[in-house]
């Protein structure tokens, strides 16, 4: 298969196609005639299939050449699933347990055949029927600070990192996605955004925003200049599978060499949304504990992130950048401490410049959120959407003298209660 040319996967050719594969036959059985396969992709980009034999299930991600969520009017180059099968094995190694498991990679094809993670559900669709995921905060947390450290200077031999630097700089498709969609088109009248209609005059005043306009352009620098490590990409609550005892995070399809705080202000970001959507969701009862919940989350994992960068720092820094022997070596402890604060302080401020765009583009770009999505009223969706676009914009323009996540989550309160005014324009 690896010689031949690209053709799309359908329910019909995959049994045929794949089960001549030992790597595939091995999990799902040799039999093609008894796979059972259906699509159940429901991303903005690829092919999901979950194909089930009598021995076991995979799951079956192929690359499409063009934007499923636009069509074939918009390519785009079939290699992201190559970068996304070097994250996944990358991830693998640096926090294990903590991506699934892969089982067959065809290039020509751009498919990878994956473990199928059951009973798991895509985090997102849990937080919109109100589950508390006891694990998340720790899980999540974990992964970011163990991915993101070790795939770093901080960590890696110099000239691997350099190497593996050069391998994923060739993903320019997918980051010029992030680059337009994320940090420009929700800032003008670009032709693929959209919005709930009642958002109207706040969009008006967040795209005359200047200082706001500012910041997203300092953000977008950030992202292409800030070669830092290997990151996710695309670190959103869909791209997190959950039961109650396990966390995996899927799709990186995004992957490259960016800034650490990126995928921090990503999830983050994704977080503080279900918080705002939580009221649209209400219907079957209150969502008091969850939007409690939700805040405690996003402390939790910063705390937790911090926590085990912090260790890695200390047990694991062995890269190039602010080596032991200007520090430790000389008993100077104290200095690598220090170097410590500042390199965490600053991914605090990136963090929160990257999660206020974030909250901007779901709400106002191309690609949307189930969370407000799928509130059917649109004035009581527009309300949960205000909220949100007013604390990305405060988180992003005042980012360098917010001082807590405890100072974040009142403002938040605040905000969807009614109760803090406006919260844009000049008040930075
Ligand atoms: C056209 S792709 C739109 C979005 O889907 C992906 O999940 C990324 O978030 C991207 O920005
Ligand atoms: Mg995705």
């Amino acid at each position: 298969m690896k010689e031949d040319a690209f053709q799309a996967l359908t329910v019909e050719t995959l049994a045929p196609r794949l089960s001549a594969i030992p790597a595939v036959a091995e999990r799902v059985g040799a039999a093609p005639e008894r796979w059972k396969v259906r699509e159940v992709g429901d991303g903005n980009l690829n092919l999901v299939f979950i194909a089930e034999g009598e021995v076991g299930s995979v799951v079956v991600k192929q690359a499409l050449p063009y934007v499923r969520l636009v069509g074939d009017s918009w390519p785009l180059p079939l290699k992201r699933s190559f970068f996304e099968y070097h994250a996944l094995t990358r991830q693998e190694k640096r926090a294990p347990g903590s991506v699934p498991a892969v089982f067959f990679f065809d290039e020509a094809q751009a498919l990878i055949v994956m473990e199928y993670l059951s009973p798991h559900i895509i985090l997102r669709r849990a937080l919109i029927k109100g589950e508390r995921l006891p694990r998340i905060a720790e899980d999540l947390g974990l992964f970011m600070a163990r991915t993101l450290f070790r795939g770093s200077d901080f960590h890696m031999e110099t000239r691997e990192r350099k190497a593996d630097l050069a391998l994923f700089a060739d993903n320019t498709e997918l980051c010029d996605i992030t680059e337009n969609l994320v940090f420009t088109d929700p800032y003008f009248d670009a032709p693929m955004n959209r919005h709930t209609p009642e958002l109207d005059p706040v969009v008006a005043e967040l795209r005359a925003d200047r200082d706001l306009k500012v910041e997203a352009q300092r953000m977008k620098h950030l992202f292409a200049a800030k070669a830092e490590t290997l990151v996710h990409g695309d670190l959103h609550t869909g791209s997190v599978m959950v039961t109650a005892k396990d966390t995996r995070v899927i799709d990186p399809e995004f992957a490259f060499y960016g800034p650490i705080a990126f995928d921090v202000g990503m999830l983050l970001a994704n977080y503080w949304m279900a918080f705002f959507s939580q009221k649209g969701h209400e219907a079957g009862g209150s969502r008091d504990a969850m939007r409690a919940y939700l805040l405690q989350v996003i402390e939790d994992t910063w705390a937790v992130f911090r926590a085990e960068f912090s260790r890695l720092w200390r047990t694991e820094r062995a890269g190039m950048l602010y080596p032991s022997c200007l520090y430790e070596d000389q008993g100077d402890a104290l200095g690598a401490e220090q170097a410590l604060g500042h390199v965490l302080h600053e991914i605090w401020t990136d963090m929160l410049g990257f999660a206020g765009v974030e909250m901007h583009r779901r709400i106002l770009g191309l690609a949307h959120n189930a969370d407000f999505e799928d509130i059917e009223d649109t004035g009581l969706r527009a309300t949960c959407e205000a909220a949100a676009l007013k604390l990305g914009r405060h988180i992003a323009v005042n980012r360098r003298h917010i001082a807590s996540l405890t100072e974040i989550n009142h403002l938040a309160q605040l905000l969807d209660e009614g109760r803090a005014g406006a919260l844009t324009g000049r008040q930075s």
